[in-house]
This record gives structure tokens, sequence and C-alpha cells, in this order.
């Protein structure tokens, strides 16, 4: 069975939340990061990681959503046929992994950003971490505005590559989501999404 590496919470819930969307059978398996059974895997100690039936992995969120919208058409989730649907599917995934996701590490990883130990260090590599994040939510906001879903092929694969960001963000910005109406929409959206709630209910116990 296809089978899906995990950490609750991490960026690994938006494949599971495409896994339920999809319908098809698929083994979740919780991990730790940096575990000698998630490295025995996948060497990085990362998740998502994901393996299919025959062994093939598959690393990377972007890549393992891509692969998932492509490998069942009939779920309707690739965000729409055409070049230009293409490359808007492509153009928000990598906003996610690169704008938004790398906007987080100084956040959660403050002391890899600085060399100074103190403090007061660490605190301001903090708030320069909820400084990028808010830049990226004003880009995300401003495009949701008006609309139920990230691309116009409705309901998609970005929508759940969204999700734990959306989450991270509204428990660790010191407003939350005020400020980002459009994105508290879609993240209300998602959360009442009978998938959603069966993939947080199996993750998180809510
Ligand atoms: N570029 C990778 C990043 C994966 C990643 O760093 N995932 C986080 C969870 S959101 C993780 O596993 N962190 C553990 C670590 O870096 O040790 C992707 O988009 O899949």
């Amino acid at each position: 069975m296809p089978t899906l590496y995990y950490a609750v919470g991490a960026c690994s819930l938006a494949p599971h939340i495409v896994l339920e969307w999809i319908g098809a059978p698929y083994e979740a398996v919780k991990v730790q990061y940096g575990s000698d059974e998630l490295r025995a895997v996948n060497p990085a100690g990362a998740v998502p990681t994901f393996r299919e039936d025959d062994g093939w992995l598959l690393t990377q969120a972007g890549a393992i959503l891509d692969y998932l919208a492509h490998k069942h058409p009939e779920a309707g989730l690739a965000g729409g046929d055409g070049a230009r649907a293409e490359a808007e599917t492509h153009r928000w995934s990598a906003f996610f992994t690169s704008d938004v996701h790398a906007a987080f590490w100084p956040i959660f990883m403050p002391d890899r950003y600085t060399t100074d130990r103190s403090e007061a260090a660490r605190r301001a590599v903090v708030e320069a971490g909820h400084g990028l994040v808010a830049k990226q939510f004003g880009i995300l906001d401003r495009h949701l505005a008006g609309r139920e879903h990230i691309l116009d092929g409705g309901r998609s694969v970005i929508d759940a590559y969204a999700f734990p960001m959306i989450r991270w963000a509204a428990k660790l910005l010191p407003g939350g989501l005020v400020g980002y109406p459009n994105v508290q929409a879609l993240h209300d959206r998602l959360t009442a999404d009978p998938g959603v709630r069966t993939v947080l209910a199996r993750e998180e116990g809510v």
C-alpha cells in the first residue's frame, strides 16, 4: 500500500489530506523528525516522505502533491488543465515551498540563523521571521479575495499545501490570522472539510 510518513502538524499534513481526499487505500505512519525509523527511508530525517507499493520513494512536499494529483486525475486535484493552469499550480507550489515554508524557519529554528546564542539574538531572529511570514501572508490574502480556492480550477492540492502553514501562522504570528480575513476564511472552510477533519483526528485526536 502507498505509505506516507508524517509528523503531527508538519507540512506532511498536506499530502495526508490529499490522500484522504483521493480516497484510495494508503497507510499513514507517524514518525519523529530525525528518528531511526524515518532515516531508514529518508536519510534527511524529514517529512513528508512517501513510499509507493513497489518501494519507490519520493520526498519534497511539492513533488509528492504533484505526483498524487497526476496519479489520481479522477480526484480533480491538479488545479485544471492547460499550460497556464499547470503553470499556476507550479507557481503556487513554489510559493509555499520557497517563500512561505522558508519564512517559518527562523521562527522554528532561530539558532540556525545566528551564531549569537543570547536570548536577545534569538528573539530578534524570531521577530524577523514574523516579518517574513507576514509579507507572504499579505500576498496570499490579497490573492484569496473573492475566491474559495487558491487555484481557478477549484479545490486542489495547493489548498491542502496551504493548510499546515495557515495553522502555523494562526499559532505563531503575534496577531494570528487577524489582518488576513481571506486566509482565515480558507482556514475555516478547510477545517470544516470532512477529509481534513478525518486527518486532523488521526494526527491530533481533534
Ligand atoms: N523542502 C522539504 C522540507 C521538508 C521539511 O523540512 N519538513 C519538516 C517538517 S515541516 C521536517 O521534517 N523537519 C525536520 C528537520 O528538518 O529536521 C519539503 O518541502 O518537503
